[in-house]
């Protein structure tokens, strides 16, 4: 069951899209609900405006209470024990102690004994405080009065994440080359050194399926430029690149910049489409290009205004892009540098030389800029009203999506856009994915790369995946194996690093060939991977989920942190840690281990449930496939245009065993000859599912 409670007047978000079984309740009936599930809600507390919280929301844990879900955030799958504070923020540092990333997902189910689901429909600051200032108590704390709060109670976890993602909506669904690799890197300035990477991949045999295409393509970082010194005919360049099978995503930038001879930015200013300051003239920030101006996405007409702005692009033949700086990013306002500038005159006048403690109050004020503080000095315009920036906060990122997709939905024809972003809101989903933003080469981001799919999956953003090999900080041969054992199998697969750090394109490695072989098993397993998104994404379920959701009575699967489930038949148990031969797997029931030396061959061996230690070598990959399930194998291709075969007979529901090899469980020394089916989901033209029966008997 659903229950929504609606407090004041809150802001349509339209994160919620499917209305017919949610059952409106009042205030009054909310604290009743809640109270039987033993949780407890004030609305008494002091107004926003004394700097307090309005709203509270409380819970007292049992011993073995745990969270799921919040979308992108650090720390574990399980989220007690912490804090997390959804306000969108463009982080570089992805830190143990952060409390916001990029995106608010504001889901989570409590795991007790009587479970529910809450979910805060408000999208400015919402804090959850999961055990953080008292060790048993969680307590959500809003801002306002004025917001939805979603009740959902059922049987377990799968139930009740199901029901939310149904009232959501559909999540967004890649087209099949999306599934494909992507080399990416802040840095390739020019269309020879695209050209570079792509014949270096090729030459290797390394698959790929597209290269991204930072803001170094724009002429002096202006989103809708291309620098035609460095991509002179960039149209025939997109073509020479397709006919090798690989296809230019390029990025774009929140902000436009602030050039007066620029149609767009002209446009933008005389319709009024920009975020406005407190007097009405235009909120302007610096961001890469210089003074930039925010378009403002809430409103649908500068959305449909700014997806039409793609175009240009698509009339190239692009056919995807990532959207990042959304949160909004923003590097600094005037208001910031003259206040610093002053204190910088302030101090020079001064007769003394200055203290190391002043000098380090000014070093302080630099550093602040990326500052939350200036959202207070902008406005949108809501319904008509002008609206101050930080009560609308986190609905930027999604709008900027939203006008992207619908943008591109006009221009492909009918095609699907590959389409990802940085910051987001529940409801981005339907339009887009999203990747983890600025992690680093540690191998600790690995395991947070583990832990952030599946609260990402409970809130609809099923195409994501994280900077395989690491943004920032150096990357390792070892630490890139790991990794790209692991991304193989999330759907959004792409290797990015910023600028100034060791270049991180696989063929840079010494072994090649384990490289080779790891990304062709991807190729293998792209008919699978996408049959069991599309199924994810219709039927509402998680394509990659915490044990704790197929196993909730098996208290060691519901503490396991480290291991995913995929789809139906597969679990994950990735290395993350340098220097060793394997790791400690937990079966939570007897599974098939597969162990992929190469991508063509590969042993078997039956486990039994129970802790095991396996041993897993830097060039292999190993996976778990759960009884009476098959994992049918594709031929390996170089990249997606090649799988022909299975796009044609797949879109007619042709598609037979014969087409692929089977690995199945049990053992054939297991005994008496079994049938298996597996149902594989492919999608036609019209976007419908087409199910081929795969049967190993
Ligand atoms: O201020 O476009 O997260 O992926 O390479 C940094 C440059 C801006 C941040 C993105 C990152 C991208 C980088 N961008």
């Amino acid at each position: 069951m659903i229950y929504r409670m609606k407090s004041g007047n809150p802001i349509d978000t339209e994160a919620v899209v499917n209305t017919e079984d949610i059952e409106q309740i009042t205030e009054l009936e909310f604290i009743d609900k809640l109270g039987s599930f033993g949780g407890s809600y004030y609305t008494d507390k002091p107004d926003i405006s004394e700097g307090r919280f309005a709203l509270e929301l409380s819970y007292r844990m049992n011993e073995k209470t745990a969270f799921f879900g919040l979308g992108e955030s650090m720390r574990g799958i399980n989220k007690r024990g912490y804090k997390y504070i959804s306000e969108n923020t463009d982080e570089p540092r992805q830190v143990e102690d952060k409390y916001s990333l990029y995106g608010a997902h504001n889901f989570l189910v409590v795991k007790d004994e009587e479970e529910f689901g809450l979910f805060i429909d408000y999208p400015g600051r919402v804090e959850f405080d999961l055990g953080f200032e008292t060790r048993d108590l969680m307590t959500v704390r809003i801002p306002t009065k004025d917001v939805y709060i979603y009740l959902i109670s059922g049987k377990d976890l799968a139930q009740i994440t199901k029901q939310f993602r149904h009232i959501i909506g559909m999540s967004y669904i890649p087209p099949l080359w999306g599934f494909g690799y992507g080399q990416s890197r802040f840095g390739y300035k020019t269309a020879d050194d695209i050209r570079e990477v792509v014949n270096k991949y090729r030459s290797a045999g390394i698959p790929l399926d597209m290269v991204y295409m930072d803001i170094d393509y724009m002429q002096d970082y202006k989103d809708f430029t291309i620098n035609r010194t460095r991509f002179p005919n960039f149209e025939d360049f997109v073509e020479e690149m397709k006919e090798q099978g690989v296809r230019l995503i390029p990025i774009m930038d929140a902000a436009i910049a602030h050039d007066d001879r620029m149609k767009i930015f002209e446009e933008g200013r005389n319709k009024g489409y920009f975020c406005t300051n407190e007097s009405s003239g235009i909120f302007e920030a610096g961001v890469w290009p210089g003074w930039t101006a925010y378009p403002d996405f809430l409103r649908p007409e500068v959305r449909t205004w700014f997806g039409e702005l793609y175009r240009d692009f698509t009339d190239c033949g692009i056919e995807g892009f990532w959207n990042d700086m959304n949160e909004p990013a923003l590097f600094y306002t005037e208001s910031n540098y003259k206040e610093t500038l002053a204190a910088f005159e302030e101090l020079a006048s001064k007769n003394s030389d200055p203290t190391p403690g002043e000098l380090l109050e000014l070093a302080g004020r630099i550093n602040g800029w990326n500052g939350h503080d200036q959202y207070a000095h902008f406005f949108h315009v809501v319904d008509g009203k002008k609206i101050r920036h930080d009560r609308v906060h986190n609905l930027y990122g999604y709008n900027m999506l939203r006008a992207t997709s619908e943008g591109l939905e006009n221009q492909l024809s009918g095609a699907r856009p590959l389409l990802f972003g940085r910051s987001s809101y529940i409801g981005a989903h339907r339009y887009a994915g999203i990747w983890t933003g600025d992690n680093c080469s540690w191998w600790s981001h690995l395991l947070l790369n583990i832990r952030q799919m599946p609260g990402l999956n409970m809130c609809g953003f099923l195409f994501s995946g994280a900077d395989t090999g690491g943004f920032g900080a150096e990357v390792t041969e070892d630490l890139l194996l790991r990794w790209t054992a692991f991304s193989i199998f999330t759907p959004l697969f792409r290797n990015h690093s910023t600028c100034d750090v060791r270049k991180q394109e696989c063929y840079r490695f010494g072994d090649i060939k384990a490289f080779r072989e790891i990304i062709a098993l991807r190729y293998r397993l792209i008919p699978y991977l996408y049959s069991e998104f599309l199924k994810a994404a219709h039927n509402d379920e998680c394509y990659l989920r915490a044990l704790a959701f197929d196993y909730e009575d098996d208290d060691d699967a519901v503490e396991t942190e480290d291991q995913l489930l995929l789809g139906e038949g597969l679990m994950l148990a990735p290395v993350y840690m340098q220097n060793t031969e394997g790791r400690h797997v937990y079966l939570p029931e007897r599974m098939l281990m597969i162990r992929f030396n190469t991508a063509s061959e590969y042993e078997t061996a039956v486990y039994e449930a129970g802790h095991h230690y396996i041993k897993i070598g830097l060039e292999q990959v190993v996976i778990f496939l759960r009884e009476s399930h098959i994992l049918p194998l594709a031929s390996p291709q170089v990249c997606t245009a090649d799988m022909k075969h299975y796009i044609e007979y797949g879109h007619k529901g042709e598609l037979e065993a014969d087409d692929f090899e089977i690995i199945a469980f049990p053992d054939p020394a297991d005994g008496p000859k079994q049938y298996y089916e597996y149902k594989m989901w492919c999608e036609n033209a019209d976007r419908e599912p087409v199910e081929n029966k795969i049967v190993r008997e």
